[in-house]
């Protein structure tokens, strides 16, 4: 098994007990953090640290020089939350792993950013099944500084209450992979990373701006809502915006006839190129075969 994107969503937390809070909010009893935990965390800051510059956007560097992350421990939610509070309204609270769909709509919708609780063990350094804190911190805190994707996000965790009545979520769901988890932008310097699912994953930079396997591809909304996308490995297709300000205008909007239309329209396969798309790079497909 190649090693794949650092955590995989959209599961439900099957076996999972159940929570003690009906938000599923957890301590995170930070001091119950060992020296094996901290030693982990130092490792993957440090390569993700080394590989970022040039490759992460501007607003991801950025994000992450003002908040108090750093290679020696595993970051404090409480002293995240002040700073993040002061810059765009958002917290990070704990939650075990995975939550429930309308459970993490809910705290989207407030400003309350889930992060899972724990750290992966030594031997899961490149992959792993549920999101841990350093794939929620690392990877999602930094871009939640930036104002443009603080509100992107709340408004994802509106749509998400709004689609779930309305039978459209996986067609919603795919904005939020390909945005927030899978994304890429144009900046002057040439594609850069905004996607935390990328950002936190040592395989997935190489492979998502380096290798010629993956298209790359213009962000189209509804072209991406009809697309299927890969939890357990890397995509087959990145789609890319020209800004976050473009990202947040998304969310202004009116979803209804959109999901209408997106309903009269076959799905497409991860890995499919449209001879409407805007290819940025055509992929070889090769990764996958
Ligand atoms: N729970 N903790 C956590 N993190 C997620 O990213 C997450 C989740 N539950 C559901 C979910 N994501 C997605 O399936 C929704 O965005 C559809
Ligand atoms: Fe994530």
């Amino acid at each position: 098994m190649p090693t794949s994107p650092a955590a995989k969503h959209g599961l439900a937390a099957a076996d999972a007990p159940p929570p003690e809070r009906p938000d599923w909010t957890i301590p995170q009893d930070w001091s119950r953090y060992g020296p094996e935990d901290h030693a982990t965390w130092k490792t993957l800051f440090e390569r993700q640290s080394r590989l970022l510059p040039g490759r992460a956007c501007d607003a991801f560097v950025q994000g992450m020089r003002d908040l108090p992350i750093a290679a020696d421990q595993i970051p404090e939610f409480d002293a995240l939350s002040e700073v993040l509070m002061a810059r765009t309204g958002w917290q990070v609270v704990a939650v075990p792993g995975l939550v429930p769909d309308e459970v993490f709509f809910d705290h989207l919708a407030n400003r309350r950013f889930p992060a899972g609780q724990f750290i992966r063990r030594p031997d899961q350094l490149d992959y792993l099944e549920e999101p841990d804190i350093f794939h929620d911190v690392f990877g999602h805190v930094p871009m939640l500084m930036n104002p443009a994707i603080a509100d992107y996000i709340q408004a994802y965790g509106k749509g998400g209450l709004r689609a779930q009545q309305l039978g459209t979520l996986a067609q919603l769901a795919r904005v939020y992979w390909y945005t927030v988890e899978f994304g890429l932008m144009r900046e002057a310097g040439g594609l850069r990373i905004y996607g935390a699912g990328i950002a936190s994953s040592l395989t997935e930079t190489r492979f998502a701006l380096d290798d010629p396997s993956p298209n790359r591809v213009a962000f189209d909304l509804e072209r991406v809502m009809a697309t299927r996308y890969r939890i357990d490995d890397f995509q087959e297709t990145y789609f890319v915006v020209d800004s976050l300000e473009a990202v947040l205008d998304l969310a202004s909007i009116d979803f209804a006839p959109v999901y209408e239309r997106v309903w009269q329209r076959e799905e497409l396969a991860p890995g499919q190129v449209l001879p409407t798309d805007t290819v940025i790079s055509r992929g070889t497909g090769a990764y996958h075969g």
